[in-house]
C-alpha cells in the first residue's frame, strides 16, 4: 500500500461543463492517467440546479454561489472516482489553483492553466475534493452504492 510515503486514497473529480463543451475531456483524462491515477468509476451526467446546490452546499451564502451552481448545471459533466497514492493532494495539484489566471502564472502545465477560462474563475475546468471527508461524501453523492443482486431471503437460502 505504500510507495515511498503515503497511502492509496480515493478522490472525487469532475470535468466541469466548460471543459466538456470545449472538448477537453479526453485530454484531461489522458493527463489523469499519465499522472498515475486509476479511474475507478466514471459517469457522464447533467446536474439539475437543485443537485448542484446540494453538492456545493458548503458555499451557500458566498457571492459566487448562484453563478457557480447555474454554471455547474449548464451542461453535461464527467464525474470520476480517482485512486492513487496521495490521490487527494495529487489531484488538487494536477488541477492547479482555483483561479485559471493564477494557475497560468504559477503552474502553467496545470489543468486549470491549460483548460480553465482566464476571464472567469467560475469556469475553471475541473473540480477536486479537498480532504478525506469531502472525498467520501462526494463519492457517495455521485456513486451511491446499490446491490447488483437482491440480498437472498431466508427462504431462498434454504431452498434448492
Ligand atoms: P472545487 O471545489 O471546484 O474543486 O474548487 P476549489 O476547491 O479550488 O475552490 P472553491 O473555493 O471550493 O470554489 C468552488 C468553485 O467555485 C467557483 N468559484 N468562483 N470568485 C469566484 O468567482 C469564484 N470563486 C470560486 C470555482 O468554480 C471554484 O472551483
Ligand atoms: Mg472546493
Amino acid at each position: 500500500v505504500t510507495e515511498e510515503t503515503g497511502v492509496v486514497e480515493c478522490t472525487f473529480a469532475i470535468i466541469k461543463p466548460d471543459a466538456m463543451r470545449k472538448g477537453f475531456a479526453a485530454q484531461i483524462k489522458h493527463r489523469i492517467l499519465a499522472d498515475g491515477f486509476h479511474i475507478l468509476q466514471e459517469r457522464q451526467l447533467q446536474l439539475s440546479t437543485d443537485i448542484a446546490q446540494e453538492f456545493y452546499a458548503e458555499h451557500l451564502g458566498k457571492p459566487f454561489f448562484e453563478k457557480l451552481t447555474n454554471f455547474m448545471s449548464s451542461g453535461p459533466v464527467t464525474a470520476m472516482v480517482l485512486s492513487r497514492v496521495n490521490a487527494i493532494k495529487a489531484w488538487r495539484s494536477l488541477m492547479g489553483p482555483t483561479n485559471p489566471v493564477a494557475a497560468a502564472e504559477q503552474f502553467p502545465n496545470s489543468l486549470r492553466a491549460l483548460y480553465g477560462d482566464k476571464e472567469n474563475t467560475t469556469m475553471n475546468a475541473t473540480h477536486g475534493s479537498d480532504a478525506r471527508l469531502s472525498a467520501q461524501r462526494e463519492i457517495k453523492f455521485f456513486f451511491p452504492k446499490r446491490p447488483i443482486f437482491p440480498a437472498p431471503t431466508h427462504q431462498q437460502s434454504h431452498e434448492y
